[in-house]
Parts: structure tokens; sequence; C-alpha cells
């Protein structure tokens, strides 16, 4: 199977990312995890997005806060799906970080999720890997039968404390 390859822009974005390897966990799906910034560490950043492809990756999330270039800079260098989390920081409510990922020039794509949206960009590289395989497939539509039915659960719940 495919790995998904998650790299944030610092260690002070793993409490936002840790949903995203959460996920990976749970649908059984291989990652490997770094600290490479698109300023900070360049060449690094690089490298791995240029060796992706060759070393198993299927896929890619990027994480980064402020001026988050690093899911461009990533894919700026590979033909992999790039998956871009913009992280908020302390400034301007993960604005600045949204518009730096998601703003990419065209030729280059950013699949941008949500500010702090790590779990669904967890969901997207699954269901990109899924195409070619059928068992992720299952435990896709396991998952989301099971949050179906806990949503389920709490609207009985809620009509059961209203009107009892
Ligand atoms: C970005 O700058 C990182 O992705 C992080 O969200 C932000 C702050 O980094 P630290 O100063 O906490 O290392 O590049």
């Amino acid at each position: 199977m495919k790995k998904v390859g998650i790299v944030m822009g610092s260690d002070s974005d793993l409490p936002i990312v840790q949903k995203a390897i959460d996920v990976l966990a749970q649908l059984e799906i291989p990652c490997e995890v770094h600290v490479y910034s698109a300023h900070r560490t360049p060449d690094q950043a690089r490298d791995f997005a240029r060796s992706a492809r060759a070393n198993g990756f299927g896929a890619i999330i990027a994480a980064a806060g402020m001026a988050a270039h690093l899911a461009g800079a990533l894919a700026a260098n590979t033909t992999l799906p790039v998956i871009g989390i913009p992280c908020k920081s302390q400034a301007l409510d993960g604005m600045d970080a949204l518009l730096s990922t998601v703003q990419m020039p065209s030729g280059i794509p950013v699949a941008t999720v949500a500010i702090n949206g790590a779990a669904n960009a967890a969901l997207l590289c699954a269901q990109i890997l899924s195409v070619e395989d059928a068992a992720l497939v299952r435990r896709l539509d396991e998952k989301r039968a099971r949050e179906a039915q806990a949503v389920l659960e709490k609207d009985a719940a809620l009509n059961e404390r209203l009107h009892g």
C-alpha cells in the first residue's frame, strides 16, 4: 500500500496534525511524519517532495501556519497530490495561512482543507488511495456508517431530552 507523507512546518503544528495521524492509523494507512519548513529547511522540503513518489508515497499532507508556503513548495516539486492544512497561529486567526495555502497559481495545485482541518486532509488522502484499494474503500464506508450512526444517536438523545 502507498504511504502518506505528512510534513509540518514546525513541531508546534503537531497538536493540529495529530488528528491526521490518528485518522490514518484508524484506516490502517501507513504514514511518515516530518518537520520540514519551506523557509527554514527548504532543501530538505524540496528533496522530500522530489523523491516522494519513488519512495512509495501516494499523497502528501502539508501543514503550516503564518506565511504558509510549505504545501505549495512541496507541490512545486512533485506531481503527487498535495493536501494543504492551513494552521491557525496567534495572529489573523489562520486567515494568513489559509490564503497562502489556497491561492496557488494555475498549474501547481494544492487541495486545501479548512483551517486546522487535519481530519479531512487525512480522509482526502485515504479517498485518493482508495481508488486502487477495495479493502480501504470498505474501511472508509464503515467509518462513514459509524459516524452517521453516532449522529442519529445524538438526534434521538436530543429529542428524548426535549420531548421525553
Ligand atoms: C510556520 O510557522 C509553522 O508551520 C508554524 O505554524 C509557524 C510557527 O512556527 P514556530 O515558530 O512555532 O516554529 O512555518
